[in-house]
């Protein structure tokens, strides 16, 4: 062993200071502290020595072996300090940068033209009802007094779900009045809803999609009339179309669930191939309704002989295309991102009620 433990320590912080890797920082201290490190064998060697030179040398060495672990340590500190501030360097990132442009989404047509029927209805005291799109048959059909033999019960009209349950088929809902009738089942008079949802037919062409949106309306009260299914719709297609002085007419009409039923058409002109909603002496059907038929209500638990309903019921995409000229049906379910870019709506853009309520 060498006699001279400071000149042992100079070379071994040396070697520590110039190590520029923690890999060769371990290396040394596997060389100077290991089990088979040169200290290691010095401490080793103190068992042959007589005892005088044995407590010298022992605490020398035992100097020189703190000396050397802490400068390790040290020096394992810097580099890993160091090691971190480079990849910090690296991965600055430049907050002063400009923001890379995004293409902000567009809201879709149908979603938009919901809105707004809704903001509209919902200000004249509509709440908004909802209701799932798997229904069965008494809720779809026999509740709202459409007969056994009434052809949109047919299989090639309806989507009906393999199985039973409790004696009923189940289908897809062909219109949202099933939420109505489990409303009118849960809730007292007075009810004002609007419902707002997917519906199913077994359709496809042009005008027909097996998948198209509807709003259904209902208001059930003890004094509720015709002139009530009168001011709000005409109050309501006004309000949709934008045009405050809108002819709109109630044309008879007939469904199993509305007695009496009518077609509401509003004016319009077809010039060039072109139509013009709001002036003319056209007409353009744009929705339907009716005074609830008294069976309805009793079908539901309501008292027929004390309160009465008025129900209407509208296409969403038929609503979409007149407002905004869109032609094809099939294109609001064809995910095409550059119509929607053209045909969509700003999210920022908040439906409120168009034309504004009389
Ligand atoms: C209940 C009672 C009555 C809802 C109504 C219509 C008339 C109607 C069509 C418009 C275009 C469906 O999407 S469309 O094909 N709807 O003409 N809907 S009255 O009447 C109801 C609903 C529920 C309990």
């Amino acid at each position: 062993m060498t006699d001279d433990p400071e000149a042992i320590k100079t070379e071994i912080l040396e070697a520590t200071a110039a190590a520029t890797t923690l890999d060769r920082l371990e290396a040394i201290r596997v060389e100077e502290l290991g089990k088979k490190g040169r200290i290691t064998g010095f401490m080793k060697e103190l068992g042959s020595m007589d005892p005088e030179r044995r407590k010298t040398v022992g605490l020398a060495l035992n100097a020189l072996k703190t000396d050397v672990a802490a400068a390790i340590e040290e020096r394992k500190r810097d580099l890993a300090d160091a090691d971190l501030d480079a990849r910090l360097m690296a991965d600055a990132v430049d907050v002063t940068l400009p923001a890379r442009p995004e293409k902000p989404g567009r809201v879709h047509p149908i979603s938009q033209t919901i809105d707004e029927v809704v903001a509209i209805l919902g200000e004249m005291g509509f709440a908004i009802a909802e209701g799932p799109d798997i229904e069965d048959d008494w809720y779809n059909f026999t509740a709202l007094n459409i007969p056994p033999e009434h052809p949109a019960r047919q299989e090639h009209d309806t989507f009906y779900l393999p199985g039973q349950n409790d004696g009923h088929r189940m289908l897809l809902r062909t219109h949202t009045s099933p939420v109505q009738i489990h409303t009118m089942q849960q809730q007292k008079p007075p009810i004002r809803i609007i419902v707002p949802g997917r519906t199913y037919r077994c359709d496809y062409d042009a005008t027909h999609s097996p998948m198209f949106h509807q709003i259904e309306g209902l208001a059930v009260d003890e004094s509720t009339h015709m002139g009530h299914l009168k001011g709000c719709l005409i109050e309501f297609c006004r309000a949709y179309f934008g045009v405050e002085d809108l002819p709109v007419r109630f044309r008879p009409s007939y469904f199993p669930f509305t007695e009496p039923s009518a077609e509401v058409d509003i004016g319009c002109i077809r010039e060039g191939g072109e139509l013009r909603i709001g002036h003319g002496d056209d007409w353009l059907e744009i929705l339907g309704c009716g005074m609830v038929n008294p069976k309805v209500l009793e079908n539901c638990g309501i008292d027929s002989g004390k309160y009465q309903g008025f129900a209407f019921g509208m296409g969403i995409e038929r609503l979409a295309m007149l407002k905004y000229g869109i032609a094809d049906l099939r294109t609001f379910f064809e995910s095409d991102l550059r119509w929607l870019r053209h045909y969509g709506f700003s999210a920022l853009d908040v439906p409120s009620m168009v034309g504004g309520l009389n």
